[in-house]
């Protein structure tokens, strides 16, 4: 009976310890940074606006997650504008501005943010960016240890479906000893 007990009490603490793993592992997990642009970087596109309208929505961007300019020192600028001043690329009255790259974004306030290039008529030819920013990718109680097991399929990481089988190995061992 007391080595039962004592077994229960060892693969309980595994299971929190795995638990706690994971749910550190899905905070790290939930930032993710995007290069704006991709490889074309922040630069006057050469089909107009379109293009970098097109590159965000292709992706769903979460508080904490980071915008990465890449552009050539001297030549563009990032800078967070209202939405007016995105609408009518008004470069005179920017909220922040950065002039040296990579200027790393992180986007910490949700709704909407506007960036534009102050240089010359960049932003009238299409340099302009904005995004909608959701709020946090993964709720803290999502994890909270002890089980129930996290929701499988929520990141495509093949070490947390590993550790979710741990998980579920860890469980069903506990439940047997109980
Ligand atoms: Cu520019």
């Amino acid at each position: 009976m007391a080595g039962d007990r004592a077994a229960t009490n060892l693969v309980g603490r595994v299971l929190a310890i795995v638990a706690v793993e994971i749910w550190l592992m899905s905070r790290s997990a939930a930032a993710t940074s995007y290069v704006v642009g991709g490889s074309s970087g922040w630069n006057t596109p050469a089909n107009g606006a379109s293009f970098y309208t097109s590159w965000e929505s292709t992706y769903t961007f979460y508080i904490g997650d980071v915008l990465v300019f890449n552009f050539i020192n001297g030549q563009h600028s990032v800078a967070v504008v209202s939405q007016s001043d995105y609408n009518n690329c008004n470069t005179a009255s920017p909220i922040q501005i950065f002039n040296n790259s990579p200027e790393d974004y992180t986007l910490n306030t949700t709704g909407p943010i506007y960036f534009i290039c102050t240089h010359d008529s960049h932003c009238s030819q299409g340099q302009k960016l904005s995004v909608t920013v959701s709020g946090t990718n993964a709720p803290p109680g999502t994890y909270a240890p002890p089980p129930p097991p996290p929701p499988y399929g929520y990141s495509g990481t093949g070490y947390l479906y590993t550790s979710g089988a741990v998980v579920f190995a860890s469980m069903a061992m506990y439940f047997l000893v109980m």
